[in-house]
């Protein structure tokens, strides 16, 4: 046991064919290649691309899948490290196999590591066993988020609000980044280009749109202002060894930074969250905590000697760098679960660590507009699902710069399958609204959007069971099959639940595309044609969709057509059942988790199963003489 600063390293061998994946938020995976992958939670500052690393959320667990089984390793350590991966390879028969290699090499901290072995499910069970169940998101925020650094006002706001409605477009939140702060001051309003928030706020909510605020963790040092002047008072603020109040460089200018290990300073900075719900937010979104200080040159956060209470225990910045951001969420969460006891909190945060999802969710931060880009967004969301925080998504349309009505259109169906649905870019880049990329752009982007709204009940659903089962809504296309090798090396699709396949497009110009398919029959959702696995087959992906296939037997809670149009304050029912016919002597089932709402009430699931009876479909629903939602089968034919 290496206490405080004494280094330590491990070496493991693993099978042959063996992969590895996880180890947080990674832009190059979710299979992560032989290399070396450094755990220090890091802003890349300014847009990253598939292989930036590492980035805002690194964590000290990561999962082996092999032929033999499926294992997941956590070193319960958060200081600087560095995993080192190289895969094995086998001896064709020759009985020479070279195994696979793993080293962990940590700059302090205990030697302390726990193991869970079993299928990829039974193994996020327990890791959701170990680190907390994850938050479930209230229903509004499985819509679509709209967000921008720069909308620049309250009439812009509206504008942009009104565009959604003008269109018959849904849209469940906005969101306001640093440009609504009076001069970047966290838990401040620029009152002269936002004079009256929470009338903007209740005006949207009338119209079915939640308000969301960005929360940034540096506070300007500025005596006299009164967050500085309540923090001081507090004593919340990093010290270094001498006692004298650290002091980093972030938007508002020379900052301070609350040291959020501390429960007393939590506490303190969860009252600031009254601010924001005054000003009629409904949810947070935390960016910078990694922490961020800008730094010309070396690590751009808090000085290493930086001091810490760490709980009490007391230690410096090594140790409590990767945790900040976790801690940070939990102040938040802890905050709003006590100031609005009545609603489950919306809160997203940029860093994090292990645990993290038991305060809310993620985005993929700066991930850079282009084609490498879109294939990061869902890389970090599946590494990160596979790490236990099932809540994610990406800037829709990337944060950096302009892109192409075609690359936006991608962007926007790949989102539409993914917790967090949020279109969102930076000052400097263009505008992410559907409409801003023609006539055709828009068709198909609203098209994703009203499918998106179709399935929310399935998405509420997939969250309710992600907090009971550890199981990612977004999980790698061998989360059943492990055992597949040629599913092992698939990075271009996921499956979202037990149901649904889906394939996005993550290359220009291309109109079809192959798809590898676990076992069992699939069916093409847009054409109703079945497919066989395993196996590849290709599949048509025109510009208007992309191609998403349904397991047979199986049913998917949606939402019935007419409420489409409505927003997701008044939506998530009516519920229908989409059945896919299960093969010729199979059977199938489903789950649905009925919720339409924000609150806390214990929700009981109504479990379904499928069969074929003389060649006709048979839904029972388990524990009813009667199943009680209108059903819709289809694949029939099959
Ligand atoms: O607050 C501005 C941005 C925000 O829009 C983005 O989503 C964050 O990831 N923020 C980073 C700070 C500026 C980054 C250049």
């Amino acid at each position: 046991q290496g206490a405080g600063g004494a280094r330590w390293a491990l070496r493991s061998e693993v099978a042959a064919d063996a992969r590895f994946f996880g180890l947080g938020g990674r832009s190059a995976g979710p299979r992560l290649r032989d290399g070396s992958y450094r755990l220090w939670n890091t802003d890349p500052d300014g847009a990253f691309g598939p292989g930036d690393d590492p980035l805002y959320i690194t964590m000290p667990v990561q999962l082996v899948v092999a032929d033999a089984g499926t294992h997941l390793v956590f070193h319960d350590d958060s200081w600087d490290g560095r995993v080192t991966l190289a895969e094995g390879e086998e001896g064709a028969g020759s009985g020479h196999d070279r195994p696979g290699r793993c080293e962990v090499r940590m700059d302090g901290g205990p030697l302390r590591y726990w193991v869970l072995v079993g299928t990829p499910a039974r193994v996020l069970h327990g890791w959701a066993a170990l680190t907390g169940a994850a938050a479930v998101p209230p229903t509004w925020a499985l819509g679509h988020h709209h967000a921008r650094w720069g909308f620049g006002s309250e009439r812009e706001a509206r504008r942009v609000v009104e565009g959604y409605a003008e269109r018959g477009l849904p849209l469940s939140a906005l969101h306001l980044d640093i440009d609504h702060y009076r001069g970047h001051r966290v838990f401040t309003v620029d009152r002269e280009r936002f004079p009256d928030l929470p009338g903007l706020a209740a005006e949207l909510r009338e119209r079915g749109v939640r308000l969301v605020s960005i929360v940034d963790p540096a506070v300007k040092a500025e005596p006299g202002q009164w967050v500085f002047d309540s923090g001081s008072a507090a004593d919340a603020f990093v010290r270094d060894a001498r006692g004298r109040r650290v002091r980093g460089e972030v938007w508002p200018g020379e900052s301070v930074y609350p040291d959020f290990t501390d429960p007393r300073v939590r506490k303190w900075w969860g009252g600031l969250y009254g601010e924001r719900l005054a000003q009629g937010f409904s949810g947070v979104w935390h960016d910078m905590n990694e922490p961020v200080s800008f730094a010309p040159f070396g690590d751009p956060s808090l000085p290493l000697s930086a001091r810490h209470s760490l709980e009490g225990r007391g230690g410096d910045h090594r140790e409590a760098h990767n945790v900040y951001g976790l801690a940070m969420a939990r102040a938040g969460y802890e905050a709003l679960c006590e100031l609005r006891p009545g609603e489950r909190p919306f809160l997203f945060s940029r860093s994090g660590w292990a645990g993290m999802q038991r305060y809310g969710g993620t985005w993929s931060g700066d991930v850079a507009t282009g084609w490498p880009g879109l294939r990061a967004s869902l890389s970090l969301v599946l590494g990160l699902g596979l790490c236990g925080v099932p809540y994610s998504g990406p800037d829709v349309g990337g944060f950096s710069g302009f892109p192409s009505p075609e690359l936006y259109v991608r962007w926007f169906q790949l989102g539409a399958y993914l917790p967090l649905f949020r279109t969102h870019s930076a000052i400097t880049a263009g505008r992410r609204e559907p409409w801003e990329f023609g006539g055709e752009a828009l068709e198909h982007a609203g098209a994703a959007l009203r499918e998106r709204m179709r399935l929310l009940p399935y998405f509420v659903t997939l969250a309710h069971l992600a907090r009971r089962t550890g199981a990612p809504y977004v999980r790698p296309v061998w989360w059943r099959s492990p055992e597949d090798r040629a599913l092992r090396d698939c990075e271009d699709a996921f499956l979202l639940g037990d149901s649904l396949l889906v394939a996005p497009v993550l290359e220009q110009g291309a109109d079809r595309r192959a798809v590898r398919l676990p076992r069992g029959l699939w069916y093409d959702t847009a054409t109703g044609r079945a497919y066989e696995g395993p196996g590849q087959v290709l599949l048509d992906a025109p510009l208007s969709r992309i191609p998403v296939l349904a397991r047979a037997g199986s049913v998917i809670p949606v939402q019935r057509a007419a409420e489409n149009a409505e927003n997701a304050e008044r939506a998530c029912g009516p519920v229908e059942l989409e059945v896919w016919a299960p093969a010729p002597g199979r059977t199938g089932g489903g789950v649905l988790v009925p919720d339409g709402g924000d609150g806390w009430e214990p929700r009981e699931a109504v479990r379904f199963t499928t069969r074929r009876r003389e060649g006709a479909v048979v839904v029972e629903q388990e524990g009813a003489r009667e199943v009680g939602y209108p059903v819709r089968v289809r694949g029939e034919g099959a």
